[in-house]
């Protein structure tokens, strides 16, 4: 018998599962649950990686990514959105009340406001301190597992057994201005099908872009490999692109139609959560090296 509900997310992110698990417990929709979860750490400042308090790029300003999918094969996207809190909710919108996939920058920003989202400072005294110190000598640096957490993705499949995705970052630290990573990248960071399962990723987003790494998993989920199998294979493509070079993260995370999950990474020390009737835990996954 398939697993449902349940969620899954990238990291040890406990408070967000948590939510996302609230609303499906009591009968919510998976497509709630994971905007609802993920704006858990886009709220949390003390989640540089995340939303407010996220680390700027390297001319101090804050820009965001996110994107959501639904059951029916939906998707919105943000990119590069600045002085907005929850991107994810944005991305909804963008989904439900326009006729497009992806907004970008300005235009992003503008139809923020118009669906009443507020104006706010995302740089915090933390990361503007941190910025300055960055600036001293303004090397850019992928930081392997930085924090343990990081961009944070979910997905979830609800008690009518419909899946749902989300995505959200600040993207990387110090990045260059205009910079768009994976994370909101439909196929990329996130990828979702009702028939198959769902697929998302953190670490270095250039990566995962250049394999459509999330929508290649779902693809050998289809195909018949299990979530683990389908996310092992994902990290083998990208390492096979990269015979000469091992300095960076990724980690894949992946749920299929019965509720089976699975994850892989590059470097040990990547995790996911797990919430189900089963239990809430936290899964060590294992590594390519
Ligand atoms: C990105 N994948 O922007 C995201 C962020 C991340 O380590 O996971 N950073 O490339």
């Amino acid at each position: 018998t398939p697993v449902r509900p349940i969620v899954v997310c990238t990291w040890n992110f406990k408070n967000a599962s948590a939510k996302a698990w609230e609303i499906l417990d009591a009968g919510g929709s998976s497509l709630d649950a994971v905007e609802q979860g993920v704006r858990v750490e886009e709220a949390d400042v003390t989640n540089e990686t995340v939303g407010k308090g996220g680390r700027p790029d390297r001319d101090g300003n804050v820009t965001l990514d996110a994107c959501i999918m639904d059951k029916d094969g939906n998707c919105g996207s943000v990119v590069y959105l600045q002085n907005i809190a929850h991107p994810v909710s944005v991305a909804r919108k963008v989904m439900e009340e326009t006729p497009h996939i992806i907004l970008a920058g300005k235009g992003a920003e503008q139809f923020a406001y118009e669906q009443g989202f507020k104006k706010e400072e995302l740089l915090t005294e933390s990361t503007r301190k941190q910025y300055e110190e960055w600036k001293k000598n303004s090397k850019y640096e992928t930081i392997i597992n930085i924090e343990n957490h990081d961009t944070i993705g979910m997905l979830a499949i609800d008690k009518n057994g419909d899946i749902a995705g989300a995505c959200t970052t600040s993207g990387m630290a110090y990045k260059m201005a205009g910079r768009v990573g994976d994370s909101p990248i439909i196929g990329a960071g996130l990828y979702v099908d009702n028939e198959v399962g769902g697929a998302t990723a953190t670490g270095v987003g250039e990566e995962v872009i250049r394999t459509v790494g999330s929508f290649l998993i779902v693809e050998l989920m289809r195909q018949g490999k299990s979530p683990q199998e389908a996310c092992e294979e994902g990290v083998k493509r990208i390492m096979a692109k990269n015979k000469d070079r091992n300095d960076f993260q990724i980690g894949f995370l992946a749920i299929n139609k019965q509720g089976e999950t699975g994850g892989y990474c590059v470097h040990p020390g990547f995790t996911y959560r797990e919430f189900s009737k089963a239990g809430h835990m936290n899964n060590e996954v294992t590594s390519f090296y």
